[in-house]
Parts: C-alpha cells; sequence; structure tokens
C-alpha cells in the first residue's frame, strides 16, 4: 500500500477531498493510505511557533527550519525510503509523467508551506524534489499537494476501474482528449457526430485520433513536439493544414 504522509499547518483542508468519491474509495480498499500530520506538533516554546521574520528583512514570515527537520525525521523512521516533496511555483513542472513516476514511490512525504516560504536550508538538506502545479501563487502548498496525491493515485493499480486505466488515457501519448458525446443524439439543435452513431469501430477510431490530434495542434500545439505520433498521425497532420479554416474548434 502506498503511504502519503502530508505535513501541514491546516490538516482540516485536506479531509473532504480525501474522503469523497475515488479516493475515498481507493484508501477504505487500502490501496492508499493518507497520514495527515500538523507541522506545529513539532514545534517548541508555550506558542509552539513554526515561522519566525526573515534575516535582512522584508514582509510576512519564514517558515522555521527545526520543527520541519524534526518532523521529517521522525516520519522517516516509519517509511525511511520515503520521498520528501514540496510544492512551489519554482519547482519543476508537475506532469501526468512525473505522477505515473511518483506513483512507483514506496512512500511520499509532501511538506505544505504557508506564509513567505521556507528557510532555504530546508530544501538544501530535507527535500528530495519541488514541484509547481502551475504559473501562479496560491496561499499555501496543501492544494498542490492535493492535486499531486489525486493524480498519483490514478496510477496506483486497482484505483481506477480496470475500464479507464491511467496508462490507457490519452495524456500517455502526449496528446489531448478527442470530444466526447452521450444521450441525446439532438441536444439544443446540436447533433452528435453521425461516425459515432455509424457502429463502424474503425472509422469511429480514426475520427477519435484525428480529433484528438486536431485538439491538439489547435489548443496546445506545443504538445505535439513531443507526442507519440505514427507516420498516419503525421499525415493526418499535414492534411489537417491544409484544410485548417473549415472545423469549429
Ligand atoms: N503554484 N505550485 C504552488 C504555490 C504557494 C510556499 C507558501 C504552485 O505548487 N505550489 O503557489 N504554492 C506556497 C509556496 C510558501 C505559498
Amino acid at each position: 500500500m502506498m503511504i502519503f504522509d502530508v505535513l501541514t499547518l491546516f490538516p482540516g483542508i485536506f479531509v473532504s477531498p480525501l474522503q469523497e468519491s475515488i479516493l475515498g474509495r481507493a484508501a477504505k480498499q487500502q490501496l492508499l493510505q493518507v497520514r495527515l500530520h500538523n507541522l506545529r506538533d513539532w514545534a517548541e516554546g508555550k506558542h509552539q511557533t513554526t515561522d519566525d521574520t526573515p534575516y535582512g528583512g522584508g514582509d510576512g514570515m519564514v517558515m522555521k527550519p527545526e520543527p520541519i527537520a524534526r518532523a521529517i525525521a521522525d516520519l522517516k523512521t516509519r517509511t525511511p525510503r520515503a520521498k520528501v516533496l514540496l510544492m512551489t511555483p519554482q519547482g519543476a513542472p508537475f506532469s501526468h509523467q512525473a505522477a505515473c513516476e511518483l506513483a512507483a514511490e514506496e512512500g511520499l512525504i509532501f511538506l505544505c508551506g504557508r506564509y513567505e516560504g521556507f528557510d532555504e536550508r530546508v530544501r538544501q538538506t530535507l527535500v528530495d524534489a519541488e514541484y509547481s502545479i502551475g504559473d501562479f501563487v496560491l496561499t499555501g502548498g496543501e492544494l498542490p499537494a492535493l492535486v499531486m496525491i489525486d493524480a498519483i493515485a490514478r496510477f496506483i493499480p486497482g484505483v481506477l476501474g480496470c475500464s479507464d486505466s491511467a496508462e490507457a488515457d490519452s495524456f500517455s501519448d502526449g496528446l489531448l482528449e478527442y470530444p466526447q458525446y452521450t444521450r441525446p443524439a439532438v441536444f439544443n439543435g446540436m447533433a452528435v457526430p453521425e461516425v459515432l452513431l455509424s457502429g463502424d469501430h474503425g472509422r469511429i477510431a480514426r475520427w477519435r485520433r484525428e480529433q484528438q490530434l486536431l485538439r491538439t495542434w489547435r489548443r496546445r500545439p506545443d504538445l505535439l513536439k513531443r507526442a507519440e505520433l505514427s507516420d498516419e498521425d503525421i499525415r493526418i497532420l499535414e492534411q489537417l493544414q491544409r484544410t485548417d479554416s473549415e472545423s469549429g474548434e
């Protein structure tokens, strides 16, 4: 079973997102365990202080290194090989690929920051990897940790039904998903594409691949450079670029 340890000043943030739906079921089935820890439990003094003013002056507070060092040392007595992860806009872009790799670890420790961030020596000596979930600034590392736990959990065998495995989903080949439809066949005057009602599985598969390529080219051309493309895919893309104007994407 995969162990996720979370070090945070606000463990309450995690409770309901981890209890609901797929993650909640995975925890019940003992496919994963998320252990929430209040960093304040490792702080000292009457006020159990976890932050202090920055050396050199400036706004806000910085998280002190000692409570974090004690907390990580304690957690590692139980999961010695666990990797310590820190969520910050300065980290490496978190991705499908990173989620897949992290799912192979025995344990992960998510160190969630608040205020203006961490004493630099925390990063240097206690953290194995830093990740960013996007180019924006949040008020703490808790929501990024939840995002990462969710994305990583999808790669743990048994968490998703066998009908939709994480390896089979479209990001695995680096392309965006094709459009999906369900009943009714006509909604507000908009009909489902005829090919999807045809019952011709070969034609449907070719249409879906074409839609994936079209969408990715239109919306995220940066992804195409790294996507796994067959000769047929490249032929389809060249065709699309010649007939660009027609589609409603
Ligand atoms: N974006 N991706 C992000 C963030 C804010 C540490 C307190 C992000 O991952 N984390 O915005 N984190 C945290 C950073 C100090 C605020």
